[in-house]
């Protein structure tokens, strides 16, 4: 069962693997119409992870700040739709947290090589922090950060394998978090690489 890491925020160890395959498929066609690239933060810099989103609503950033567009800017279609078991996993994920009705209208898929990762961050570009978070690893195991409300108090580590689903909310919803680089062995299905599908409800 669910494994509790805060006062809100919880692990579901291997709850993806009974659908992995749908949704490294849905990977697949997701990246044929919006392919992963490297987006540029406000300061300057390429982010070591590759992004790309579907859903009604995608998080991007440019030079100008971080948003959430109905548009892929590269290329001037809209996002690829949200695979239906995207929506279902989130929502079951959320309802086992004790998160009943989650409808996420954004997934922002991450895509880490080796030696990628993503700092310590708050996710505040949502309209609603009622709303819980959930967050599907794939492919290589990596460590996330689970740090506090402000960015100096000590991060917890946790070792997050393929098929883990973690859901956050509450009181946890603004924690700093963030990811090192993927470690141990290459991932049977996807290589040398981490996947992980956050699931949100942006708009
Ligand atoms: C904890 N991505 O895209 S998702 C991100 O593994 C991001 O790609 C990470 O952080 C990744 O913004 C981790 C997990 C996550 C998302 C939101 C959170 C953890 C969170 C909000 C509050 C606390
Ligand atoms: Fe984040």
């Amino acid at each position: 069962g669910p494994e509790r890491i805060g006062p809100c925020a919880y692990v579901l160890r291997g709850c993806a693997l009974s659908c992995e395959q749908a949704l490294l498929s849905a990977v697949a066609a997701i990246e044929a119409r919006a392919p992963f690239r490297h987006m540029v933060t406000p300061g300057g810099y390429a982010m070591s992870a590759a992004l790309t989103n579907c859903g009604a609503l995608g998080w991007t950033t440019d030079r100008r700040g971080y948003r959430y567009t109905a548009v892929d800017p590269q290329g001037g279609q809209p996002w690829p739709a949200m695979p239906a078991v995207f929506a279902r996993l989130a929502r079951a994920a959320a309802a086992a947290a004790g998160f009943a009705d989650f409808e996420p209208d954004a997934c922002l898929m991450n895509r880490y090589a080796l030696g990628a990762r993503m700092s310590l961050h708050q996710d505040k570009n949502e309209q609603d922090f009622d709303a819980p978070i959930v967050s599907v690893s794939l492919g290589m195991s990596a460590t996330f950060l689970f740090g506090g409300l402000d960015r100096s108090a000590k991060a917890m580590r946790l070792l997050l394998h393929h098929g883990d689903v973690v859901v956050w909310g509450g009181a946890d919803r603004l924690r700093y978090h963030g990811v090192l680089a993927p470690e141990g062995a290459p991932h049977p299905l996807l290589g040398d690489c981490r996947i992980n599908l956050t699931l949100r409800k942006a708009g």
